[in-house]
């Protein structure tokens, strides 16, 4: 049989240039790597990759840098935003994006997130949340929903012992330098795309100066959530957005 030669444009689909070779280290069926391939399809496509810096986290993103190819700062746990603002003060021609989880944002680095999105930086913030701490064993988080079993609360989340989830999204709605807060998800093809559109319009909020972004992704956690990666997106859908709502939470013009 003759042998079909494959170019690469004659490919329908094709991975981002700005997607490393490296093996990923993300369980089968989490939704970072999603979130990896439409951040770096959203900066090749915009031409800005040598004009990008990320920040990355403690967490199961602790090694985004083997990821996508462009600059990357690693910050300490929960640091990220504090890291960010220091990056884009110096540097505003840059795009600067945080890329953090629920335990790194809204948990241990919740005053750094709050103040720098109060004070208005010219950051994004990709914020992963799997209301869980993924990378060291599927912890409660803040993000936890109630009744949700974890491997600290083997019983269910109970407000009266462990308290109750928060939006951190929702608060910084209300503060004046927040500009654009929308939360998406990647657990179906037309989220994938939803999602992909918000990413672009942050980065592009940004480059124009227009305030601080939050692009929420409600995430799964198979592992952390001892299913599988399709009972995953099954629950996220029945469990995770009738309390986490997905759409523009607030986007000024
Ligand atoms: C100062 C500090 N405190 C705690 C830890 C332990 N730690 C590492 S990752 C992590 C949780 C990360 O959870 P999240 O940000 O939700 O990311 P995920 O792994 O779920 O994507 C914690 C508590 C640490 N590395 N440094
Ligand atoms: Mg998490």
């Amino acid at each position: 049989m003759a042998e079909v030669e494959i170019k690469q444009e004659n490919l329908v689909y094709s991975k981002s240039n700005l997607i490393l070779d490296n093996v990923m280290h993300y369980c089968p069926g989490c939704s970072h790597g999603t979130v990896h391939k439409l951040i770096a399809e959203v900066i090749e496509e915009m031409g800005i990759q040598s004009k990008t810096v990320a920040v990355s986290p403690v967490g199961c993103a602790v090694f985004a840098y083997n990821y996508i190819d462009v600059d990357w700062i690693e910050a300490a746990h929960g640091r990220a935003c504090a890291v960010a603002t220091a990056v884009k003060r110096l540097h505003p021609e840059n795009l600067v994006f945080t890329y953090q989880g629920d335990g790194d944002l809204s948990a241990i680095g919740t005053a750094e997130s709050i103040h720098a999105a109060a004070r208005g930086e010219n950051i994004v913030a990709v914020y992963i949340n799997n209301a869980i701490y993924g990378m060291t064993g599927g912890q409660m988080a803040p993000t936890t929903l109630l009744g949700m079993k974890t491997a600290t609360t083997p019983y269910g989340r109970d407000p009266r012992l462990n308290g109750y989830p928060y939006k951190i999204a929702e608060m910084m709605a209300h503060l004046d330098g927040a500009t654009y807060i929308t939360r998406q998800s990647v657990h179906t093809p037309a989220n994938v795309r939803k999602c992909k559109k918000a990413i672009r319009k942050a980065f592009e909020n940004s480059l124009a100066g227009k305030g601080f972004s939050l692009v929420e992704v409600v995430a799964t956690c198979n592992s952390g959530w001892k299913l599988s990666p399709v009972a995953s997106n099954k629950w996220l859908e029945e469990n995770m957005l009738p309390f986490y709502q997905l759409g523009d939470i607030k986007d000024v013009k």
